[in-house]
């Protein structure tokens, strides 16, 4: 058998780009609240990390490929909160915000963290933001996982 490869959590030295949505802010502010509990446990000092608020998770792809193509980051995680209650439009946003952030990842080769949460109903987002889970935590660990990940299948 040829290697395994495994990525470990260990964030130091990382530089990280965190792209996340005004629209439901109350529920998108816990989740960069869990994503920078994350940075802190695993080693990402507060310098190198940046943050850009985006107005809905629509705009997060174009906002991933910024901070992807320039180059600067390890990782990129995009944070949002799509609920299906408000929105006829739900699909729509929700499917190219998820589609737009893995085609940066394709195209930029960068890890780019779909962070975002799509919901039924107000009550189910609460809980997965910091609730009963924390997907800004979660997609942070992703983030490192990943980028620590691909540094042993691509030394630089
Ligand atoms: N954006 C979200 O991030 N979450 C939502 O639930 C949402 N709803 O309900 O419509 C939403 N819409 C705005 C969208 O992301 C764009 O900002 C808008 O369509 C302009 O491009």
């Amino acid at each position: 058998m040829g290697e395994t490869y495994q990525g470990d959590l260990n964030g130091a030295g990382m530089r990280i780009a965190i792209a996340v949505s005004r629209f439901n802010e109350t529920i998108t502010t816990r989740l960069l609240e869990g994503a920078r509990k994350a940075l802190e446990r695993h080693g990402v000092r507060d310098d190198d990390v940046v943050v850009a608020w985006t107005p809905g998770a629509f705009e997060l792809p174009l906002t991933a490929r910024a901070f992807a193509e320039s180059g600067d980051y390890d990782a990129v995680v995009c944070l949002g909160a799509v609920i299906r209650g408000e929105t006829p439009h739900f699909d729509f946003v929700a499917g190219e915000a998820a589609r737009g952030i893995q085609d940066v990842a394709a195209d930029t080769g960068v890890p780019v963290v779909f962070g975002v949460i799509t919901t039924d109903n107000l009550e189910q987002a609460v809980a997965r933001a910091g609730g009963k889970a924390d997907k800004g935590y979660d997609a942070v660990v992703t983030a490192i996982e990943t980028a620590n990940l691909l540094r042993q299948i691509r030394p630089e």
